[in-house]
């Protein structure tokens, strides 16, 4: 029973650690974006970039970092930029990702 709690307690623990990583993703990769977006030559590219780029912010606000980060992964394959995730937050990516 006490190892169950103890071991209940440190998944949350976990799950929070990498949650809290997972989620201020997000913004990361919309920084690396806006900071790339001004360069992107091919307008229709950058403007469906640029709006891919918005909602990704909205939804990271909206507390849907899953969607967000997709949202923005999007963006970055649109208009070529290439976007640079922390280790855990790329580990986390690659399993909701793979089929
Ligand atoms: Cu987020």
């Amino acid at each position: 029973m006490r190892s169950l709690m103890m071991g209940l307690a440190f998944g949350a623990a976990l799950m929070f650690s990498v949650g809290g990583a997972w989620a201020y993703n997000c913004p990361v990769l919309v920084s690396q974006l806006k900071a790339e977006l001004p360069k992107v030559k091919d307008q229709k590219k950058k403007a469906e970039a640029e709006k891919l780029t918005a909602e990704c912010e909205k939804l990271h606000t909206a507390g849907k970092h899953n969607e967000s980060v997709d949202k923005c992964v999007e963006a970055g394959k649109v208009a070529g930029i290439k976007l640079t995730m922390s280790e855990a937050a790329q580990k986390i990516y690659d399993q909701m990702h793979k089929k």
